[in-house]
């Protein structure tokens, strides 16, 4: 059956400042090439509830709009822009590190309320200094872990995970923001991966719209 290419590609999202899961839909559109059109919705405001409904079965963002075909869910979004738009190349092509890498995708998804709880991802943070408890720290040294199980995987030389850029990059981008966000000790391999989302061009733009929102949710804002 024939795919055409549709005509208006439209993204769906929360804050830039604060909404994780936009910045990984927005991230994988990127390297597929799409600059979509933004549709930001401020969430925790009245214009939010009074408008999500138009966009998104869910109430929840993102939703990626194909012309009038919607795709909710950041991770069905990563696999749609994948199928769509990039022929497949989005996944590393050994078959061994694209388990992996989707593995580590799925437990980013669904997992680490911990981390996502007490360290809200926020543009604006740099180095905040702030409280953890146990489970945050756990699973912090989790995907530290995982991170260097993917490094010592790669085959490529790349800054990424398994080298060359792939989807799991996208789905850890809002933790490298995090893990600059608030101050902590992290192992050099972490750092320098960190350091390698902060130099890219994408996720600065991103991150330079989030900073230059007006919106403040108190509760996302953590950290002294
Ligand atoms: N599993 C969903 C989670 C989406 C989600 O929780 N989005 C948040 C923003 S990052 C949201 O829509 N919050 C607004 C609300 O729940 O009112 C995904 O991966 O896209």
């Amino acid at each position: 059956m024939s795919d055409p290419q549709p005509s208006v590609v439209r993204l769906i999202c929360g804050n830039q400042n604060y909404s994780s899961w936009s910045l990984r839909a927005w991230l994988c559109l990127r390297r597929a090439g799409i600059d979509p059109q933004l549709v930001v919705l401020p969430m925790d405001t009245p214009e939010f509830y009074e408008r999500i409904g138009e966009y998104s079965p869910t109430g929840r963002v993102p939703v990626l709009w194909l012309d009038d075909e919607r795709v909710w869910d950041s991770l069905a979004i990563a696999e749609a822009v994948n199928d769509r738009f990039a022929n497949g190349s989005l996944w590393p092509c050994d078959p061994v590190l694209r388990s992996r890498a989707r593995a580590m995708m799925a437990e980013m998804h669904s997992g680490f309320a911990a981390l996502r709880h007490q360290l809200p991802m926020n543009c604006r943070a740099h180095q905040r200094q702030i409280e953890m408890d146990a489970a945050a720290l756990a699973d912090i040294a989790r995907i530290c872990t995982l991170w260097q199980e993917a490094r010592a995987m790669a085959p490529a030389q790349g800054p990424w995970l398994f080298g060359d850029w792939s989807i799991v990059d996208a789905f850890f981008a809002p933790v490298a923001l995090r893990f600059d966000g608030y101050a902590m000790d992290l192992p050099e391999l972490a750092t320098q991966y960190v350091n390698a989302w902060l130099a890219d061009a994408d996720l600065r733009a991103w991150r330079d719209a989030g900073i230059a929102e007006s919106w403040v949710i108190h509760h996302e804002e953590a950290g002294v």
